[in-house]
């Protein structure tokens, strides 16, 4: 909805789409043109906050660097082309690969940017079935897949996940996640400051473990240094001492408990003494940590990437909720809680309190029989799909906002199996790493060009709300929205060439749905979402449908778009509330706390106790002013000290004779990349840091501003055949390195 303030011109309410805190931002236009950006003060769920990346927004909208005609390869040069002859290439070249190597010839590789644009997250899996392929390929697996896959294991959903109620918290104990520089993940949670301070005014405590000094630990009551990969140790001994010490406390989900005995057991190996050595954190302090966890008048557990980007990450994101569960701090207020979304939510639909629970292994990857886990396979396992000869072999590639050449382990090996393939087509906004091994690029919009509504974010976030954006800019004309160019991507994979009528087929699509969920109703409803189509249709539906919906009718006061367009600040649907037993969808109705693969996989971390710890680990980390590998052609963002550094600890550095300021040659069993150094005494000795999505430097990519400051690219280092076995999650912290001078 737009105000007006001169003649023309106008303010907009428009989600940022930048990462996971999802603010609510002002800003304020000119005709086409983008005259400031700032938080919106009437944004019901961010109130005012934003970053500094917020305001970048205007340099990506106006980057000429951003792709705005569909580009064809020929030879080793890329030609603008139509759109017409962009979706005539693919039809010609795709579908006879399908003919002659199957189904599973064309894989598609979808990124992070997919979760902020609801045409890609709502449309993808169109795509995805059209083509039927088991090679489906995700950011997921280089970043949560362990929590999705632990939270479908003990709730039977694979996005049911518990959210610290920081609003109402006395205790929050943070992991291997640092929301100062993140703003948070898999935890919507915008202005993670102030909500820390008013948790530490009301006499609570934050505390951190960290192998670096985060930000985050620096606003916190204490924080501890963890030897990298340690967590799962640190976790188990927590939980064995809750069992030690008579600590565990059930309290309102007594009855919907099911395996404390089994957990009992297979935590027994893990006393505080036994892990304190290979955590690097003493005993006592192990123990300490229970104890005060399960003293505070409530509090909450919260893992993050650190915890699941290692060989244990299913066993972390479970143990953590395990001592949620375990503390009492489970679905209680001021614990660990689960959002109820306005809309798309499984854990909202279908009958409650039970459920069909998860399945994973439905078939496996080719070369390494790696399992599919929630539809995907391992994103570090398409290079070797591709190199491989065989039946099964990956010929064609779709990638669709994602740059795995920069942001996947193995990046180096990828990008040349990129070049093997037959047939590539990106929908991306750059013609970056990735995209430049590709035939045909599709560019999709800018954000400031459509409509939004957050699809999975409401479901992690720290207070329920509902919020739509309206386009802030009318499209380009002839530019199709992304979801239009999915939809005809899924037709050209199913056979039906370049021109089908894709908004009939999504006609029939949605008919189909509606006869799902309203039966004899169907007609009705479906006189209801006349005039929209696309996204938004299937929000209107979802919205009306869901549980703050008005039924079509039958709820009158409730949801639907139209009460949300006339709210551009969004509506706030009030502090998280207990939802235990209503959301769980486990065949059991009951929290599974020992699902069997989890207590299968703890033996192997058991025997991994005292391996001898590598001199040199490197670990990531995340900037403010960056966010992974596709901002860097930002100016706002670029300007001011380079943010790529590789931080070393003062004794590492006099160690190995490399010094504050240099270029150091920092190299693992997989590759070596140069980088420069900065001296810190944030790190613990032994423990270099350095962040991924750098390496702008390869030949071919038009990111004019990036190119001027490539920095190095982490996943170099890193090795692709790396795995948590149980999600497929990719191993991207730990790793042994060692560093000299350049
Ligand atoms: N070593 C190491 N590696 C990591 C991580 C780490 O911590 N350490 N983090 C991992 C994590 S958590 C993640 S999520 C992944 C992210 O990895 P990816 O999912 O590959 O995401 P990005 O690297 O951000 O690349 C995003 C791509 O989307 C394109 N894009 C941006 N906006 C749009 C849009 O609106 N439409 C379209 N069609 N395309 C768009 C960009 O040009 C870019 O090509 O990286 C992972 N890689
Ligand atoms: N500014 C900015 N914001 C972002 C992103 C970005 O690139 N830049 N990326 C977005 C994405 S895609 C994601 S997934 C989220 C991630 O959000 P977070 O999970 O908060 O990720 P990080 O900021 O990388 O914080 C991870 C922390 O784990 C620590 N760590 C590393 N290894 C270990 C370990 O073995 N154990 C423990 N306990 N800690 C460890 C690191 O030092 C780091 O401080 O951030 C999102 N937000
Ligand atoms: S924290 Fe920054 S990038 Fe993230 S949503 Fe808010 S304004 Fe956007
Ligand atoms: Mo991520």
């Amino acid at each position: 909805m737009s105000a007006t303030a001169s003649a023309d011109e106008r303010t907009h309410y428009r989600i940022c789409p930048l990462c996971e805190a999802c603010c609510g931002l002002e800003v304020r236009t000119r005709g086409t043109q983008v005259l400031g950006i700032r938080g919106a003060e009437n944004d019901v769920f961010s109130a005012g906050y934003i970053c500094p990346k917020a305001v970048a927004l205007k340099d990506l909208h106006e980057d000429p660097d951003r792709l705005r005609t569909p580009l064809i390869r020929r030879g080793a040069r890329f030609l603008p082309a139509t759109w017409d002859e962009a979706f005539a290439e693919i039809a010609e070249r795709l579908p006879p690969l399908l003919q002659a190597h199957g189904r599973d010839a064309a894989a598609v590789a979808v990124g992070n940017p997919s979760a902020h644009k609801m045409g890609l997250l709502l449309y993808f899996g169109r795509l995805a079935r059209a083509l039927g392929t088991k090679n489906v390929f995700s950011a997921s697996t280089l970043d949560q897949m362990p929590k999705q896959l632990s939270d479908g294991w003990m709730f039977g959903h694979w996005l049911s996940t518990a959210v610290p109620d920081i609003a109402r918290s006395h205790y929050l104990l943070v992991i291997g996640a640092n929301p100062m520089a993140s703003n948070g993940s898999m935890w919507t949670v915008p202005d993670f400051r102030a909500k820390a301070r008013a948790l530490r005014e009301r006499g609570g405590r934050l505390v951190v473990i960290d192998p670096r000094r985060s930000e985050t630990a620096a606003v916190a009551d204490a924080h501890h240094f963890i030897r990298p990969g340690a967590d799962v140790f640190l976790l188990a001994a927590m939980v064995h001492t809750l069992f030690a010490e008579g600590l565990v406390r059930k309290g309102r989900l007594t009855p919907y408990l099911n395996g404390i005995d089994e957990v009992r057991q297979a935590v027994q190996p893990f006393a505080p003494e036994r892990v304190a050595a290979r955590c690097g954190i003493g005993a006592a302090t192990i123990r300490g940590l229970a104890r005060e966890l399960a003293a505070a008048p409530s509090g909450a557990v919260y893992g993050r990437i650190g915890t699941c980007t290692q060989h244990y990450g299913t066993l972390c994101s479970w143990l953590v909720d395990v001592l949620n569960a375990l503390s009492g701090r489970l679905d209680e207020p001021g614990g660990a809680m689960f959002p109820k979304a306005a809309a798309f939510a499984q854990n909202t639909q279908g009958e409650a309190g039970r459920g069909r629970g998860i399945t994973t292994g439905r078939h496996a990857s080719r070369v390494s029989a790696a399992p599919e886990v929630y539809g995907e396979l391992p994103m570090t396992c398409l290079a070797e799909e591709i190199e491989t000869p065989g039946p099964g072999r990956v010929r064609a590639l779709i990638t669709v906002a994602a740059n795995p050449v920069l942001s996947a382990p193995g990046g180096p090996r990828l990008a040349r199996a990129l070049d093997q393939l037959e047939f590539m087509v990106s929908l991306d906004i750059y013609l970056n790493e990735t995209t430049r091994h590709a035939d045909v690029i599709l560019p999709g919009q800018s954000p400031l060009e459509h409509s939004h509504y957050d699809v999975a974010f409401p479901q992690l976030s720290w207070r329920n709300h509902a919020r739509f954006s309206e386009a802030v800019f009318a499209p380009t004309p002839d530019h199709p929205p992304e979801w239009q160019q999915l939809l005809r991507l899924a037709a050209i994979a199913k056979g039906l060439g370049a021109h089908a009528d894709v908004l009939a087929l999504d006609d029939e699509a949605v008919a189909g749905e509606v006869r799902k969920i309203a039966g004899a109703h169907a007609p009705l409803v479906m006189q209801a979402l006349a005039g929209l189509q696309g996204p938004e249709r299937l929000l209107e539906l979802a919205l009306r449908s869901g549980p703050y919906g008005d039924g079509f009718g039958l709820k009158p006061g409730g949801l639907t778009l139209a009460r949300l367009r006339a709210a551009p600040g969004g509506i706030d649907l009030g502090e998280l509330a207990p939802r235990v037993p209503e959301m769980l969808r486990t065949p059991s109705g009951k929290i599974e706390l020992a699902p069997p693969p989890l207590l299968a996989d703890l033996p192997r971390a058991l025997a991994d106790l005292d391996a001898p710890a590598p001199a040199l680990v490197v670990i990531g980390r995340r900037d403010v002013r960056s966010n992974n590998s596709w901002m860097h052609n930002l100016p706002t963002l670029a300007k001011g000290p380079f943010r790529g550094t590789a931080l070393v600890h003062p004794q590492d550095a006099a160690r190995h004779g490399v010094a504050d300021g240099a270029l150091a040659v920092l190299s693992s069993a997989h590759g070596s990349v140069e980088v420069t150094l900065a001296l810190s005494d944030s790190l613990m000795p032994g423990v270099i840091s350095l962040p991924h999505g750098w390496g702008h430097d390869l030949p071919g990519a038009q990111l004019g501003v990036a190119a001027r400051h490539p920095g190095a690219n982490l996943n170099a280092l890193l090795d692709d055949a790396a795995r948590d076995p149980l999600s497929g999650n990719a191993v991207l912290s730990g790793v042994a390195v060692t560093i000299a001078p350049a």
